[in-house]
């Protein structure tokens, strides 16, 4: 595996799993709507935290969120965002998120079904990437407001890579505010 001293700042659209030496700014983005929901996210948010070549920074609130997509009859989502400082391979990163995953139950049947946890990746500093398993930043982040409401609570002024507006502005756009609220009663 190699390093490199600068950012990522261009467009890639095969693996790349390098290393960087200066560390990046990383967010992540967490969701469950199957089990103890804030039971799996404290510890997912632990396990995230003891991986190799992350370092926690920033934890938004809580949010319930209504389900977007998928099959009718899901429950609610408890959804968050982490900000990590972050020198992992994005595609090691993938797979140690994806074993996250596995280790809180997760089962994949259907697209956008109910699960105990999602763990995805929405900006890695400034790197874009398009590949089959990995997509960076994120492509449906800046259209979710289940993502944007934690997000901005971090970084509102932060621009995704390849979009022109900030998070705020963008969370400003969106419709459905009633359908996703900051859970002040839960600590996690
Ligand atoms: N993948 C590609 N790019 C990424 C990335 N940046 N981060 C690939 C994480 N994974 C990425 O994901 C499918 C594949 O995406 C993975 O194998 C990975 O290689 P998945 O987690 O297996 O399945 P999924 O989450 O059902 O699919 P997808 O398309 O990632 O769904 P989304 O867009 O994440 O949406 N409503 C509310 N209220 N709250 C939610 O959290 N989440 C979803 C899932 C739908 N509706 C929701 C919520
Ligand atoms: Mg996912």
């Amino acid at each position: 595996m190699g390093s490199i001293d600068s950012p990522w700042g261009v467009w890639f659209n095969h693996r790349v799993d390098t290393e960087t030496t200066q560390s990046q700014p990383l967010w992540i983005a967490l969701g469950s709507n199957l089990g103890d929901r804030l039971a799996i996210l404290r510890g997912a948010k632990k396990a995230l935290a003891k991986i190799a070549g992350l370092r926690l920074v920033g934890s938004s609130s809580l949010y319930r969120t209504a389900p977007v997509g998928g099959p009718t009859g899901q429950g609610e989502y408890l959804n968050a965002v982490l900000q990590f400082e972050a020198t992992l391979a994005p595609f090691t990163l993938l797979e140690r998120c994806q074993q996250i995953e596995l280790d809180f139950g997760r089962e994949r049947q259907e697209r956008w079904g109910a699960r105990t946890l999602d763990l995805d990746l929405i900006a890695y500093g400034t790197l874009c990437l398009t590949t089959t398993d990995l997509q960076l930043p994120h492509p449906r982040a800046h259209e979710r407001r289940f993502v944007l409401a934690p997000l901005a609570e971090l970084v509102p002024t932060l621009s995704l890579p390849g979009q022109p507006y900030r998070v705020a502005e963008l969370l400003a756009t969106l419709p459905g505010e009633d359908e996703v609220t900051r859970a002040t009663d839960l600590l996690w």
